[in-house]
């Protein structure tokens, strides 16, 4: 048998039916024995007892030799069950889970976090299992695995997930107030839409992005974003307009579409807008196909929204906020909608009256919501535990980039 070729259900399931399988002909089996031996030997039928039976080495060969034998059988499939488990196969993916109170963490090889575990349906999943606090465990039913996470110490388990579908995880190990919440879920999604998923990014990151883009290229020193002109148009508002250009000498009105905004990029000198000077250098053989397409992405959104929401300094960072809270885990502890979870709901705490432990009211500016993110144990909100945990790694920028998004929860 080659444990590793299995899947974890079908490595667990058998020894399972096995086991559930003999103990259930055992009940069975004596329990009949037991109340057929109560009926053939009552007393009123036989008062007394008629022979004496010194020992039958045949029935004692008999009880020891088939136990034996069984609960062999029980060890051997028990233990090529458990090698399954543990050996992963070579081709698995990796995530690691990261668990804390109270909630999960998934990391990707690419560096992208999520709240629930996405995986591609088909291949094999190794989930490296770390803790930052206390004990937990990591627990899927539908796969048949469940692993402590330790803090300071690294666990694993893999899976496969043979349907596509959302599956159950707990936390399996009792860590707290907020232990029944950690729960979420495993999304097994089709290879293509997984990939898809693991590559995309979010709007704010690819907004910045795009952004950082356009300034490492230079294209910023000759294109403004607010509309001003400077060497060349601004790029405010560019998606989709109506451009006039010079093709060849003769002229041409055409939308700037993807296709013209790609071909103004890569061979600017073929079409020059009406009023400029062909001075644009020509990127065909500089940027690479990803960074044009994001360069193009985000120059063709910027045309459809406002330019102030598609060049967001506060949005983007609201959206670093969530994005970091979701990430640390603030949300296994905070609602945002206003219901109590172990601490108070983060809906509206900005700018709000807040009563501490101790009696005295503070209100929640910057100040102050800095001092709870810094030194949760200092202020301590009166009715909630002291359960807070310090975020040390913080730096001040993600700091006020999660002020922004408290903010923005008004
Ligand atoms: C040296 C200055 C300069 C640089 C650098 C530059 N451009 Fe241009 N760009 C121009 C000029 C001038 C025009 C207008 C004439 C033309 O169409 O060639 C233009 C035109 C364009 C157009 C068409 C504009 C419209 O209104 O239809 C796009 C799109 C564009 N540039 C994108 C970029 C991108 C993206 C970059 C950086 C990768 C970049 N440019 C770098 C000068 C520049
Ligand atoms: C382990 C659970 C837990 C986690 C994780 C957690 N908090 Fe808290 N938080 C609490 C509790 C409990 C309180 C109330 C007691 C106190 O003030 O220390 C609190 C208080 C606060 C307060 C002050 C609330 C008030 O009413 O004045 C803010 C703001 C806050 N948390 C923000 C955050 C942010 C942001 C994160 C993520 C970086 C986070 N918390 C992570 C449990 C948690
Ligand atoms: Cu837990």
């Amino acid at each position: 048998m080659n444990p590793a070729l299995l899947t974890t259900q079908e490595a667990v399931d058998p020894v399972f039916w096995f086991i559930l399988g003999i103990s259930a002909l055992m009940l069975f089996g004596i329990t009949a024995a037991m109340i057929w031996f109560v009926y053939r030997y009552r007393r009123s039928r036989c008062p007394e007892p008629e022979s004496q039976v010194e020992g039958n080495m045949i029935l004692e060969v008999i009880w020891i030799v088939v136990p034996t034998i069984i609960v062999l059988a029980m060890f051997y499939f028990g233990w090529a069950g458990y090698l399954a488990l543990r050996n992963v196969p070579e081709d698995a993916m990796e995530v690691t889970a990261t668990a804390r109170m109270w909630s999960w963490d998934f990391e990707y090889a690419n560096g992208k976090h999520s709240d629930r575990l996405y995986v591609p349906v088909g291949k094999p999943v190794k989930v490296k299992l770390l803790s930052t606090d206390v004990l937990h465990a990591f627990f899927v039913p539908a796969f048949r695995i469940k692993r402590d996470t330790v803090p300071g110490m690294e666990n694993y388990v893999w899976f496969v997930a043979r349907e596509p579908g959302s599956y159950d995880i707990f936390c399996a190990e009792y860590c707290g107030v907020g232990h029944a919440d950690m729960t979420t879920t495993v999304e097994a999604v089709p290879v293509s839409e997984f990939e898809e998923w693991l590559s995309g990014m979010e709007a704010a990151e690819q907004t910045e992005q795009g952004r950082e883009l356009l300034s490492r290229y230079g294209c910023l020193g000759c294109h403004s974003l607010d509309g001003s002109k400077s060497v060349g148009p601004s790029f405010k508002g560019i998606g989709g307009r109506q451009v006039t250009v010079l093709e060849n000498g003769t002229e041409k009105t055409l939308a700037s579409d993807e296709a013209y905004l790609e071909k103004s990029i890569l061979e600017p000198g073929s079409q020059v807008v009406k009023g400029y000077p062909p001075v644009m250098p020509a990127y065909a053989d500089r940027i690479s196909v990803e960074e044009l397409k994001a360069i193009i992405d985000y120059l063709s959104r910027i045309g459809k929204e406002q330019p102030e929401k598609a060049v967001p300094k506060k949005v983007s960072r609201v959206e670093q906020g969530q994005a970091l809270a979701r990430q640390l885990g603030c949300l296994g502890c905070h609602s945002v909608d206003g219901s109590r979870k172990v601490g108070p709901s983060l809906k509206g705490i900005y700018g709000s009256e807040r009563l501490l432990e101790g009696g005295a009211t503070v209100t929640a500016n910057d100040d102050y919501l800095r001092r709870a993110l810094r030194q949760p144990g200092a202020e301590v909100a009166k009715g909630y535990p002291p359960m807070m945990p310090p975020y040390p790694q913080l730096t001040e920028e993600q700091v006020e980039a999660i002020l922004e998004w408290l903010e923005s929860l008004r």
